[in-house]
């Protein structure tokens, strides 16, 4: 993107979030026995609220907690189930006074979540999955992360066809959006996110990336999540390529970039890296 684009800031969230002057940094917290790139490591609750700590003293901005993976194949979860995962954890940070998000593709989830002190529902199906998901957001006034995704978990990867990937996201979202608004969201409660790794090869991962100044101008606020998501392993090292933690370093990259390119916030594992990357790309932006 050639000018950086001037993001808004979603609502309701912190004032001090909202006078950053950079992008956001969201912490992973993935409280589930089979995510593709820290399965297991969080799963234990008191670990889950301890790794989410760490985070945040490490510089992430927000954390996120997730209690069932997206991943094709992984074992389904109930909402019961997911919910008895993430509340404690989101309880806790919440208490802790932390901007907490809950990623989760179930309305019933997000709404307990909210209600035990998370700000922001981050759903990776744009309401798809869910159609109770709208009223809840509209409900709440959560802040709402809409990705964009294809099919199911099971069917996402046959449904990687384009016939221009960025003008396709575009207008799946836009029209995600329209449902929400529909639905009685506020459009200042919208991020939207072009949901690398859903329904897209790496072609279409990296295409999106290099234009996300065509999503920003859908006029919300852009998140992005690539952490260590296996398309970056065309780009490090190839023996170790297959290693999702070796992927911690192309992540920080690409959150460089996308701060330069106006993204609103990273979602990543990996925090310093990436907090180091927003803050140059805001140096940078401020001496040009
Ligand atoms: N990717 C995953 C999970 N949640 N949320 C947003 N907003 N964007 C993403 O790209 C995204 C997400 C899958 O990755 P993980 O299993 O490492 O969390």
């Amino acid at each position: 993107m050639s000018t950086p684009t001037a993001w808004t800031t979603p609502s309701p969230l912190p004032q001090a979030l909202q006078e950053t002057g950079r992008t956001l940094v969201v912490g992973i917290v993935n409280v589930t026995p089979d995510s593709f790139s820290d399965g297991g490591q969080w799963f234990d609750t008191d670990v889950a609220i301890a790794h989410g700590r760490h985070l945040l003293a490490q510089g992430a901005d927000i954390v996120d907690i997730g209690g069932e993976s997206t991943r094709p194949g992984a074992d389904p979860v109930t909402p019961a189930e997911e919910l008895a995962r993430v509340l404690p954890v989101v309880e806790a940070l919440a208490r802790d006074g932390a901007v907490v998000s809950v990623d989760t593709i179930n309305a019933t989830t997000a709404e307990a979540a909210l209600a035990g002190g998370a700000l922001l529902v981050n759903d990776v199906s744009g309401g798809l999955a869910d159609p109770a998901m709208a009223a809840t957001v509209a409900r709440t006034g959560a802040v709402y992360i809409l990705g964009h995704w294809r099919g199911t978990p099971e069917t996402m990867n046959s449904l990687a066809v384009y016939d221009d990937v960025v003008v396709d996201v575009c207008s799946e979202l836009e029209a995600r959006v329209s449902e929400m608004l529909a639905a009685g969201v506020r459009p200042q409660q919208i991020v939207i996110d072009p949901g690398l790794g859903f329904a897209k090869d790496p072609e279409h991962n990296w295409r999106l990336l290099a234009h996300l100044d065509a999503l920003a101008a859908l006029g919300h606020p852009v998140a992005v999540g690539v952490s260590r998501k296996r398309f970056l392993s065309g780009v490090v090292a190839p023996e170790v390529a297959a290693e999702p933690l070796a992927r911690d370093h192309a992540t920080a990259a690409v959150s460089a970039l996308a701060a330069h390119a106006g993204a609103w916030a990273v979602r990543v594992h990996e925090v310093v890296g990436s907090a180091d990357a927003v803050r140059v790309a805001a140096a940078w932006r401020a001496h040009r």
